[in-house]
């Protein structure tokens, strides 16, 4: 049974909450993938009834930005923002932006990725992770969206947000520990349960917001739009953002089936290394369909854009943590962030780290496996 173990955290995001005026800016920040969408629209839904105005600004994380630049944080102290939050993004992992913006801001992050650092120790901004609030939990599996819809909670009447936050769940993989709630919903809208929750209507609205995304990240607002005014599931699958999805299902499948041939593999197939020119950014939601495929399999798929190398791994039966695989491959490398959950992580360095980071990846995996 999950034990709430802080309640001077949780009261801390309650003051939070009430404190949001109607004269404040409020600005939203979030990871550009379904999750982060979905809390952010929940959250966003929240404000409005407790202060009687939209936030005044959202945005969907920068490409290769794991964190809050210094530049973001410039951009949103530019914009006098008062109420600064970041949802499901591992900000607290390179603060610097965080730190910025405290100092002209009240800042809220609400993030569910491995604890970097707690900053509520030595700052003023407000970190609450599931890990911080309760114990024991699953943090992996309490995806944003469905914490911020329970948080929430506490202050506004989200219930017909419900939905969302299965949206969110289903994307990031986190049905195991919500299947109650998932079960309900799906009473609720008169949805038909399917067997695997990807294949129900409501897998289906969390598939159109991953291709849209996927497929240009000046999408990321046009979701956040779609679902902040869908009044249930139904009305995002009549939107414009489900057109994007075909051009995505098709390169994906062409890559998984390519897979086999064109992968390197390593020890008996427990490491897998992709080197993929995709067109869309689709290295994410790749990873998590060949990781599915192969759950003994480390999965390591990576990309280049612009100069960088974009990787994404997935691990499905934990036994190597990948987040840690990741953090320790790019240990000095320049501009390098690495980070995320035990059986889903990413990373993003210089392209010209490419093969010291493969070698590195060869070599821990090697170790790694070794000691299970
Ligand atoms: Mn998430």
């Amino acid at each position: 049974m999950m034990q709430l173990i802080d309640n001077g955290l949780l009261k801390r995001f309650d003051d939070f909450m009430r404190n949001l005026k109607s004269d404040d800016v409020i600005a939203l920040y979030h990871d550009a993938d379904p999750d982060g969408t979905c809390s952010a629209v929940i959250m966003a839904k929240a404000i409005e009834r407790l202060v009687k105005k939209k936030v005044d600004f959202h945005a969907g994380r920068q490409k290769g930005e794991h964190y809050l630049s210094s530049e973001m944080a410039d951009f949103f102290i530019s914009k006098k923002v008062t109420k600064l939050i970041t949802l499901d993004i591992a900000a607290d992992e390179k603060p610097e932006g965080l730190l910025k913006a405290q100092k002209s801001a009240n800042v809220l992050v609400i993030d569910h990725h491995k604890l970097y650092s707690n900053l509520n120790e030595n700052s003023k901004v407000l970190l609450v992770k599931p890990q911080l609030l309760y114990h024991p939990v699953d943090p992996q599996q309490y995806c944003t969206s469905k914490f911020v819809y329970d948080l929430v909670s506490r202050h506004a009447d989200v219930s017909d947000c419900d939905w969302i936050a299965s949206v969110g769940i289903i994307a990031d993989v986190a049905s195991k520990m919500w299947v109650d709630f998932l079960t309900s919903v799906f009473k609720k809208y008169k949805i038909k349960l399917a067997e695997d929750f990807f294949k129900s209507l409501l897998g289906n609205v969390a598939h159109v917001i991953s291709s849209a995304e996927v497929y240009d990240e000046k999408n990321v607002n046009l979701c956040f739009d779609v679902l902040y005014k869908s009044s249930q599931p139904k009305d995002v699958l009549k939107s414009e953002v489900c057109r994007f999805a075909t051009f995505i299902d098709d390169e994906i499948q062409k890559l998984v089936r390519n897979a086999k041939s064109n992968a390197e593999w390593h020890f008996n197939d427990e490491l897998m290394l992709y080197e993929i020119a995709p067109k869309h950014a689709v290295t994410s939601p790749l990873s998590t369909i060949i990781g599915f495929k192969y759950p003994s399999t480390t999965v390591v798929i990576m990309s280049e854009d612009d100069g960088r190398m974009h990787v994404s791994a997935r691990r499905q039966d934990k036994k190597i943590a990948v987040n840690e695989l990741l953090e320790r491959a790019i240990i000095g490398f320049e501009n390098a962030t690495a980070g995320g959950h035990v059986a889903a992580a990413g990373a993003s360095f210089y392209a010209r780290d490419k093969h010291e980071f493969k070698r590195r990846i060869v070599e821990l995996a090697n170790n790694l496996s070794s000691s299970v």
